[in-house]
């Protein structure tokens, strides 16, 4: 049985992720120290709905299912705690049995502060930001390098590493050819956040430590993410994952969804031509999965970027509001002065066959998707809160 530990498993991905491989009889361990969740109440931003703790779930998993997900609730900022998953003297807050779960074959690592908004609001949410990611990630890269350095870690990035350059953006490499001489780095990288440059760096260090010691590392470049429901959430409504639609944790397919449902003029910013790669939060597990499946070789780094199709942002709201319309929904779309920097009209190409090619089958953003997200979201309409979805948060 291949053992997985999950960093960031109570997150809006991680816990989806948790369940799925659960489900596959793999072994998993989640943790995490419930910063989101704390950020949230700190900033008074409420969820669609409530979602019980990760104990809470881990347990009812276990009741329904008879499989068992260890929990271990702590900050991966301290370095002993990481340790304490590698070395065996993990005290975990539940499991089935307390005996160790072992060295992992997989690490994911969601856990990081995913908002480019919070990181944007002032010195000190850009210096949480900044400690949390890269403190994060380094404590598990010694922590893989000293005790397991066999262990695959697959790690989010962002397509916004890569910014929106004039050129073709490649998966993660560019060969450069140079006075007569060629070499191949990773694509240049020009973050629009605190947050995305975070990203960048994560990057960095674990580059570092593939080409240094040798660890084995798939670095997953994704856009936005959408949707809620997964085949393990439909098992029971306790079940299903976290799902923000406020300015600073919401992302903008799942923002535009509340605010068809709640009336609310759907806010496209400035021009709205900003184009990204988005995917649906069941082929984010397939491509984990298959990342899983196959993993570099050691001293390799396998960067993939994980998107099914590209949008600009007015296309999506033009999309999302014919089919409000359709669903009698009174459905406008406002064009708000874009409180980021980022273009608003720019070109952009990006390869994305490298998870296509281990075989990814896409789930695309089609009308029967939006109208099932639109039932969902439809079921929470009395507990949206208007206050939260635009506060303007500028850079
Ligand atoms: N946007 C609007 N209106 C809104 C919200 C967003 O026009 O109400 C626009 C943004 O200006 C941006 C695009 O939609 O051009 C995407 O925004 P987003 O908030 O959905 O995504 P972003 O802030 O880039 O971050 C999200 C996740 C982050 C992940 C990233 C992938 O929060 O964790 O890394 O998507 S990517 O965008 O490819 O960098």
């Amino acid at each position: 049985m291949e053992n997985i530990l999950i960093l960031g498993g109570d997150g809006y991905l991680g816990w989806p992720s948790a369940m799925f491989f659960s489900n596959k009889r793999y072994k998993v361990t989640v943790v995490d120290n419930y910063l989101r969740r704390d950020i949230c109440k700190k900033l008074d931003i409420s969820m669609l709905y409530n979602v019980p703790n990760l104990i809470e779930r881990a347990r009812i998993w276990h009741k329904l299912t008879g499989l068992e997900i260890k929990v271990a609730i702590g900050d991966l900022q301290d370095s002993e705690f990481v340790r304490s998953l590698f070395n065996g003297t993990v005290k975990y807050d539940w499991a089935a049995s307390k005996e160790y779960a072992g060295l992992p074959d997989t690490v994911i690592h969601f856990a990081e502060m995913p908002s480019a908004p919070y990181s944007m609001m002032d010195y000190r949410t850009a210096n949480l930001t900044i400690s949390n990611n890269l403190i994060v990630t380094n404590n598990l890269m010694y922590a893989v390098k000293d005790f397991s350095v066999e262990t695959h870690i697959v790690k989010l990035g962002t397509m916004g590493e890569y910014g929106t350059p004039n050129i073709d953006i490649e998966e993660g490499w560019l060969e450069i050819e140079h006075n007569g001489r060629k070499d191949k780095f990773i694509y240049p990288r020009q973050a629009g956040s605190i947050y995305h440059t975070t990203k960048i760096m994560d990057t960095d260090l674990l580059w570092f430590g593939v080409r240094t010691w040798g660890l084995k590392v798939t670095d997953l470049m994704q856009g936005p993410v959408y949707g809620i429901e997964t085949e393990e959430s439909k098992i029971d409504e306790r079940l299903k994952t976290i799902f923000n639609y406020d300015e600073i944790f919401g992302t903008v397919i799942n923002r535009f969804l509340v605010q068809a449902v709640a009336g609310y003029p759907l806010t496209v910013y400035g021009a709205g031509g900003q184009t990204r790669g988005y995917i649906n939060i069941n082929d984010t597990i397939q491509c984990i999965y298959l990342s899983i499946k196959n993993p570099p070789a050691e001293g390799e780094l396998n960067i993939y970027n994980q998107f099914t199709e590209t949008f600009t942002v007015k296309e999506l709201a033009e999309q999302i509001q014919s089919i409000a319309i359709k669903l009698g929904y009174d459905c406008n779309i406002s064009l708000i002065k874009n409180p980021r920097k980022e273009l608003e009209n720019h070109y952009y190409n990006v390869n994305h066959k490298s998870l296509l090619g281990l075989g990814l089958k896409p789930h695309y953003l089609t009308e029967k998707v939006l109208k099932g997200m639109f039932k969902f979201v439809g079921k929470f309409k009395e507990n949206i809160k208007k206050d939260i979805i635009f506060k303007g948060v500028k850079w």
